[in-house]
Parts: C-alpha cells; structure tokens; sequence
C-alpha cells in the first residue's frame, strides 16, 4: 500500500469514529429529555398551580445508577418523589411552589442571585417572609430567567443532626429548609429553569455535571 494510500484510510477512519461519536452524543445525549410531570392543581380557593420539590446533597442509586453522587432536584408526584426537572404549568396563572432544601451550603459567586426576585408576594423561608439571604449560605437557586424568577435557597448547616445522605429525603425526619414562593405564567411556551450555584461538587468551577445534565439541577417548564 502506498503512503499516501495508508494516509486516507487513517484520515478516513478517524473521520468515521468520530462522526459515530457525535451521532451517538446527539442520539444518547442531547436529545433526551427528563420525564414531564403536571403541577398539581392548588388547594381550593388559592387558584393556579402546585408544584413540591426537594434539593438533595445526592440523588443516590436508586434515582440515578450512573451517577448517584450528583447533586438533585426531584419533584413530589402521585405521593412519591421523582427525579425529573421537566414540570408542566398552565399558562397565565399562579405557580405555588414548595422546595424542602437538604443540602448544605455551597454559596453563590453572584450576590445579585442571593436576592428574592419576581415572585407574587413574599417568598417565604422556614415560614418566615424574606427578600435575601447571605450568598455563602446559599446552596441551590430555583430562576426562570426569562420570568424574571430567582429565588436563592438557603442551606441546612454542616453541623445538622439529621442529614439526608442521599434521596428520596424525607421532610418529616430529616433536616431541611423550607422555601416557599408564588410565580406567575404568561404566555405559552417552554421556558428553561436552572440553580445557579456552581453545587457541581468535583466539576471545573462546580458548574460541569449535573449542572449541565437535564434533569438535576436544570430544566423545563412547559407553559401550556
Ligand atoms: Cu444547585
């Protein structure tokens, strides 16, 4: 065989393997999508939308078998909690959103996302109104930046007693926040949601892994 001969097949099958890369990252990868879950309807007489979530230090095995160490999100549905981040609202309402928040603090780089932001009323925190908290006692964010929605949640100090180690995490035993806020929909459409504190523990500047895979500490919110 020629040189230049063995030149093309080199080039030729490095071409080949890595355009199977790519398809199998845009097949496996890119295109799949967190299960969608529905708001719950409100209690009576409070109009809108519900939606229970809890912010776990690990998602643990049972939820994740490939990554049981990552930081999560899951959502309360048919009385039992799920790892999904792909929530169904209806358009022009209220969202009520409940988060018990298990993790520890992480803290925020940008102390302009520690503030309470685009909210119907006060958010609330362990039952108590606030606007802010300190950003190191940070340990996740729940914003829809196109809504204009930050909401810092903050964490349950290292020295707890009860700690979740890994989910579901149980709010009637184990340590938590309790963060509170109301939201409003407009109109239609598919609106992105994510934490912005860089909780990626063992990732380039904590915001590689689970906070650049759907369905951990990012989402959709499917305003139909
Ligand atoms: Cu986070």
């Amino acid at each position: 065989m020629s040189l230049f001969a063995k030149k093309l097949l080199a080039v030729s099958a490095a071409v080949l393997a890595i355009g199977a890369l790519i398809a199998l990252y845009v097949a496996d990868w890119a295109t799949s999508f967190p299960k969608e879950v529905a708001a719950a309807p409100a209690p009576a007489n409070s109009g809108g939308a519900s939606l229970t979530l809890e912010t776990v230090a690990a998602v643990g095995g049972k939820y994740s078998p490939t990554h049981p160490s990552w930081v999560s999100y899951l959502v309360r549905t048919n009385n039992r909690w799920e790892r999904t981040t792909d929530f169904t609202v209806p358009a022009n309402s209220v969202v009520h959103v409940t988060i018990y928040q298990f993790d520890t603090p992480t803290g925020l780089r940008n102390p302009f996302l520690s503030q309470v932001q685009g909210t119907v009323g006060s958010a609330t925190l362990d039952g108590k109104p606030f606007t802010t908290i300190p950003p190191e006692e940070a340990s996740h964010t729940f914003a829809v930046p196109e809504l204009g929605v930050f909401v810092p949640l903050a964490g349950v100090p290292e020295e707890s007693k009860h700690p979740c180690e890994e989910a579901p995490c149980e709010p009637s035993t184990m340590d938590h926040r309790t963060i509170t806020f109301t939201f409003r929909t407009g109109k239609k459409g598919r609106y992105r949601w994510q934490c912005f504190v860089p909780c990626g523990a063992g990732w380039y500047f904590g915001n590689g892994g689970p906070m650049q895979t759907l369905g951990y500490m990012d989402g959709f919110i499917d305003v139909v």
